[in-house]
């Protein structure tokens, strides 16, 4: 009789666990269905597509080059920073930037790919193209990020030449800045600065890049958060990627790029992802923001793009649909004014 009850009970746990099971296979059907009508809805109407921060039109051209010729994302963005890397007279962005308080020029750069892969360097010295040192650190050691000295030497190992990225001019403007020693944060040097590119490419992948000397005057080993993932960049080939500019350490303390690209998967356009992310840093209590300038980039899966900052002045190059134009971006105290 025991025995019995006991099949009894056997037979229908098993058929009740059949159910739930048959069920669970079902939703997970289901769900990866309509993950992969999501994705479909989601493919970029407009591609290629480059973006990048401040008026950058020969690196975003340079991109989009590679991109038009098949390139991936990944390439076009590599590319396109490295024409702002070698450009001399761009004084925040490889050589010829401005040095920190001791002279010395340091470099910080990472980029992203399509499958969530991250390379970065921090503090280097007399190395020019730190973006592709980046991409060396991602693609060939087992590591995300590489420091100062060490760094350097990996991108001697690979092939990298040393050079003094001081040039005369950033020379001058460091030693009349050393007569006062006054450190203020600039709010936007000559509309030119930290370049952030994203790319879409042919096959609807997106990639992301960020290069920069830093902060001028900075302090001796002072890192922002252009090299940082989630600060000064960051992608999720699902649902798009972001890139900041501007004051790092404000971008860093509200992970401004991640936040852009969560607002995004949340459902919010790029547009309003990066006004928020901008609403984030100057709604703390005691934010100094009128001091100090940041401002985003953003594009989704879509191809849709958003820009927004702090102060006025914030510009970003944007190639689509075969054109390249330089556009203002709106900036937060045009509504608090
Ligand atoms: C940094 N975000 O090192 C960089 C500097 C910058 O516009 O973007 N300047 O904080």
């Amino acid at each position: 009789m025991k025995r019995k009850y006991f099949m009894q009970k056997a037979t229908a746990v098993g058929l009740g666990l059949l159910i739930v099971f048959s069920v669970i296979a079902c939703k997970t059907e289901h769900t990866t269905e309509e993950k992969k009508e999501a994705i479909k809805t989601n493919e970029p109407s407009v591609k290629p597509l480059v973006i990048a921060t401040w008026n950058t039109p020969l690196a975003v051209e340079t991109a989009a080059k590679v991109l038009e010729k098949g390139g991936s994302a990944l390439d076009a963005v590599e590319a396109g920073c490295r024409i702002e890397e070698a450009n001399e007279e761009g004084q925040s962005v490889g050589k010829g930037g401005l040095p920190d308080r001791d002279g010395n020029v340091t470099l910080d750069a990472c980029i992203m790919d399509d499958k969530g892969n991250y390379g970065a360097v921090l503090c280097v010295k007399n190395i020019k193209h730190v973006i592709s040192v980046a991409r060396k650190v991602m693609e060939v050691t087992p590591h995300v990020m590489l420091v100062g000295e060490g760094a350097e030497q990996f991108a001697v190992s690979q092939g990298f030449e040393r050079e003094n990225l001081l040039t005369e001019a950033s020379k001058k403007a460091w030693e009349e800045w050393k007569k006062k020693s006054e450190y203020k944060p600039i709010i936007n040097i000559e509309n030119h600065d930290t370049i952030g590119m994203l790319a879409i490419d042919n096959d609807g992948n997106i990639s992301g890049a960020c290069t920069t000397s830093g902060l001028a005057y900075k302090m001796a080993g002072r890192v922002g958060d252009s090299p940082i993932i989630g600060g000064g960049l960051f992608v999720d080939n699902e649902v798009g990627g972001a890139a900041a500019t501007g004051l790092g350490e404000e971008v860093l303390k509200t992970v401004g790029s991640f936040l852009i690209v969560e607002l995004m998967r949340q459902g919010k356009s790029p547009q309003e992802a990066c006004e928020e992310a901008i609403a984030r840093i100057v709604n703390k209590p005691n934010s100094d923001f009128k001091n100090f300038q940041v401002g985003y980039i953003a594009v989704n899966k879509k191809g849709e793009t958003g820009a927004y900052s702090i102060h006025e002045w914030f510009s970003y190059n944007l190639y689509k649909n075969g054109e390249n134009k330089n556009i203002k971006s709106d900036f937060i105290l045009n509504r608090k004014k």
